[in-house]
């Protein structure tokens, strides 16, 4: 299996187009659901970078592939995407502290163009991150 590095070397569709991400959202493929409303899903990630790994994705993608895709429309939702990543993070019982990752584009090591934040945890983390 490719690494993530080269995975998100290989990966730049455009904006609108499905993603793995779509397949989930729509439980057409089987994912561990943590946190979900009408807006919003969490979900673990599939090759967990820390005990807690959790994304945390808006469930229309309205052109958001990634974050530097973002316009002025997608404030709110912006906004909760942020906020349901604190609230899972007090579920998850991160007490201590939690780091949150946007990966974005090919050099921020993106994979999966729908816009994700990543949600990590329960393990000391390091700066600078690689
Ligand atoms: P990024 O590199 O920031 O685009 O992160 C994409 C993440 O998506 C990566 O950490 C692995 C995760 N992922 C990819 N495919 C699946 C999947 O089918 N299920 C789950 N749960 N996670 C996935």
């Amino acid at each position: 299996m490719a690494s993530e590095k080269e995975a998100a070397l290989a990966a730049a569709p455009p904006s609108d187009s499905p993603t793995i991400f779509d397949k989930i959202i729509n439980k057409e493929i089987p994912s561990t659901v943590v946190f979900e409303d009408d807006k919003v899903l969490a979900f673990r990630d599939i090759s967990p970078q820390a005990p807690t790994h959790i994304l945390i994705i808006p469930k229309v993608k309205d052109g958001l592939s990634g974050l530097s895709k973002a316009e002025e429309r997608h404030f709110e939702i912006l906004g909760r995407l942020l906020y349901t990543a604190k609230l899972v993070a007090k579920q998850e019982g991160l007490e201590d502290g939690f780091r949150i990752v946007i990966n974005d584009g090919p050099s921020g090591c993106q994979s999966v163009y729908h816009l994700h934040i990543h949600l990590l945890g329960g393990r000391q983390m390091n700066w600078p991150p690689g």
